[in-house]
């Protein structure tokens, strides 16, 4: 395509038309305006087997998962994207995932993805209702508004999806670090199983 304007990162920065790639192999977004990288000492509180998660922590502070991202104006209108790669691991039974999060303005809803892996996108309301779908190479996910969302690798690959949302969503990690997910997913019988977590402080906000 024949465009005057600046390519890759200035695009980002300067908020104007631009394509990217995005190497499925890696995988990898071409251009991206900050990357975050969450380790295991991030997910502090989250699984459910704290002794298993203790030991994985002494044996070192590990990389769980990359965010590329496309960070936009904050404004309504503009919208924030980015890739999330999510690696494979356990701890206890319980297979790694993102820390999970409602959006701040909680009526703003998702798009994932999926471009690489197997995996679930376990989500919930306020209300206590719950959904867990699949994440698998070359499907979508939608997160309604007002639905909190976690990625879990139950694969043996890192698990690689897109996301877009609109740029003022923000991020509240507070609510899922105090209450916890509804329902987690672990291995049972050497296959992912969906369980009731026991910890889950309710339908509290
Ligand atoms: C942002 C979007 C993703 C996540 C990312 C990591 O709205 O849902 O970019 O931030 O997948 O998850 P988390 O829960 O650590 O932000
Ligand atoms: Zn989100």
């Amino acid at each position: 395509m024949v465009s005057a304007m600046p390519r890759g990162i200035g695009c980002i920065v300067d908020r104007l038309p631009c394509s990217f790639e995005l190497d499925t192999l890696s995988p990898v977004l071409g251009a991206f305006s900050s990357k975050s990288e969450r380790t295991l000492s991030d997910l502090a509180g989250q699984f459910l087997d704290a002794a298993a998660y203790e030991r994985a922590l002494a044996e070192g502070d590990r990389l769980v998962y990359v965010v590329y991202q496309s960070t936009g104006s904050g404004q309504a209108g503009d919208l924030d994207y980015g890739l999330t790669v999510l690696w494979p691991g356990k701890i206890g039974n319980e297979y790694w995932m993102t820390k999970g999060h409602y959006h701040h303005v909680l009526e703003t809803s998702e798009v994932y993805y999926c471009l690489q892996g197997t995996g679930y996108m376990v989500m919930e309301d306020i209300s206590g209702h719950w959904a867990v779908e699949k994440l698998a190479s070359a499907r979508g996910l939608y997160v309604a508004p007002g639905w909190a969302h976690r990625m879990v690798n139950v694969g043996n690959v890192p698990l690689a999806a897109l996301y877009v949302c609109p740029s003022h969503a923000g991020h509240d990690y507070h609510t899922i670090e105090t209450r916890g997910f509804r329902k987690l997913i672990v291995e049972q019988g050497g296959a992912p199983a969906i369980i009731d977590n026991p910890r889950w402080q309710g339908c509290r906000r």
